[in-house]
């Protein structure tokens, strides 16, 4: 039995990549090319938009069409490029920060407009590219290179926020369950409507190494303590706080934008004659 490998969506002349030795981005590409792989996308009809962080490097090491653009907006550069051109897929890969911090406003939209993209967003619970600093996500109480003495903020819940701002699709992994990972994204991409696959990943350079995590796998034992399946989630009667499902959190089917589009658009047509 055969296995993908991904490989033909990788720029190898770009390789090795540069993420830190223990950072998750590459299983969360890893995952991603095996996705592509076996939906047998091609490449000239895929675009991976990304922004500005150590995820939003992704793009190098890719040969599908790409667009880098700027930090937090990545999600309306892709929803043009959608809205533009149906056919196309659109992937769009960011941080945390880009997502839900500086880009929280265009994360809501594009849940809420359930525009049809697959949004991954590695959450490392911080800026990692710009020294370590504190995020929406970063958990209260955190150390952080701007929040010396400990997070006085609370956290995002990625995921519940797209659940809703109307998104279709929801799920939730970890890298140490890289295969339901590959899955996790193979049903987002097939999901018509917006959807979001959150992968939590571990920082060790900054987060880990301020929050006594100097290794990648204790930041891994860390998401095994925290992350519960879905199905046994649902049935705890008092979740803890930083207690979070992982698996398919949401999964239905509203019309997309583009189908709701071309509804108004063949009334305005119609009104016209
Ligand atoms: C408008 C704007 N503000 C700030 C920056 C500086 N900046 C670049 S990357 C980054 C943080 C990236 O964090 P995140 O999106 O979580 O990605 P990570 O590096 O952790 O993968 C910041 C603040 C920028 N490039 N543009």
């Amino acid at each position: 039995m055969s296995h993908a490998t991904g490989i033909r969506y990788l720029n190898e002349k770009a390789l090795p990549h540069t993420w830190c030795a223990g950072c998750g981005i590459g299983i969360m590409m890893g995952a991603l090319v095996r996705a592509f792989e076996e939906l047998d996308y091609r490449t000239a009809d895929t675009v991976v938009v990304t922004g500005i962080g150590c995820t939003g490097k992704v793009d190098d090491f890719l040969v599908t069409n790409a667009l880098h653009t700027t930090h937090g907006r990545a999600l309306a550069f892709a929803t043009g490029i959608k809205a533009f051109n149906p056919k196309l897929h659109v992937v769009v890969i960011m941080g945390d920060g880009d997502s839900v911090t500086i880009g929280g406003n265009h994360f809501i939209h594009a849940a809420r407009r359930n525009i049809d993209l697959t949004a991954i967003v590695v959450n490392n619970f911080n800026y990692g590219m710009t020294g370590g600093q504190v995020s929406g996500t970063t958990p209260g109480g955190s150390i952080t290179s701007t929040t010396a003495w400990g997070n006085p903020e609370r956290d995002f819940d990625i995921c519940a926020l797209a659940e809703v701002a109307g998104a279709n699709y929801v799920a939730r992994e970890i890298p140490l369950n890289g295969w339901e990972l590959k899955e996790r994204i193979k049903e987002a991409l097939g999901k018509k409507g917006f959807s979001l696959v959150e992968v939590f990943s571990p920082c060790v350079t900054h987060f880990g190494k301020n929050n006594k995590m100097k290794q990648g796998q204790e930041m891994l034992r860390w998401f095994r303590q925290r992350c519960v399946p879905v199905e046994s989630y649902r049935l705890l009667t008092d979740p803890a706080r930083d207690c979070f499902p992982i698996g398919k959190l949401v999964d239905r089917d509203v019309p997309d934008f583009n189908a709701r589009y071309e509804t108004f658009r063949a009334k305005a047509k119609a009104a016209q004659g």
